[in-house]
């Protein structure tokens, strides 16, 4: 697998205005979007650190992932995000290896990206994406 960079690290909070009012007056970081995903029940923000972005989601539905997850653990660290170059063929090798995937095939994801998910426990306990911009 070809990986180019960590893309983002997506963080599961329970309320986005608060969570943004803490990222820009404390932290002094700039939002520089906010988008619904309704495929992955989110509302999402978006902060650039360097090359890394952070992606802060809220849950639209309880029933979502970040719903369960926040009613699981609470907030905090809920996925990191790998881009890679070739989505699909990753995802194939990664079949191939027997490793657990949760999305055989890319899904659209936030911020112009196709994505797919590796089951944590498939990796050490941390969920992680793969993603690649869209052409
Ligand atoms: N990180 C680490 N472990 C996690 C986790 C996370 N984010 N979410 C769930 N788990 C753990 C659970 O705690 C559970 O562990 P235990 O069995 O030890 O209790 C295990 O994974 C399985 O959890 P589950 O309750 O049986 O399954 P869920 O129904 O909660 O689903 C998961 C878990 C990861 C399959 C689901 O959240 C999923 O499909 N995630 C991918 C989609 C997603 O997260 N979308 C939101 C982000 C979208 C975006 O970035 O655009």
């Amino acid at each position: 697998m070809d990986i180019k960079k960590i893309e983002h690290i997506g963080i599961a909070v329970k309320n986005l205005d608060d969570a943004i009012k803490f990222y820009e007056e404390i932290l002094g970081l700039k939002c520089y979007k906010i988008e619904k995903v309704d495929e992955q029940k989110v509302k999402t923000a978006f902060f650039k650190v360097g090359d890394i972005k952070i992606e802060l989601l809220e849950s639209t539905d309880s029933e979502g992932p970040v719903g369960k997850f926040i009613e699981k653990r609470g907030e905090g660290l809920h996925h990191i995000a790998f881009g890679v170059n070739n989505l699909k063929s990753s995802l194939k090798e990664l079949s191939y290896k027997n490793i657990k995937l949760i999305d055989n095939e890319p899904k659209k994801g936030t911020d112009n990206l196709e994505i797919a998910f590796i089951h944590p426990k498939a990796a050490n306990g941390v969920l992680t994406e793969l993603c690649e911009t869209k052409k």
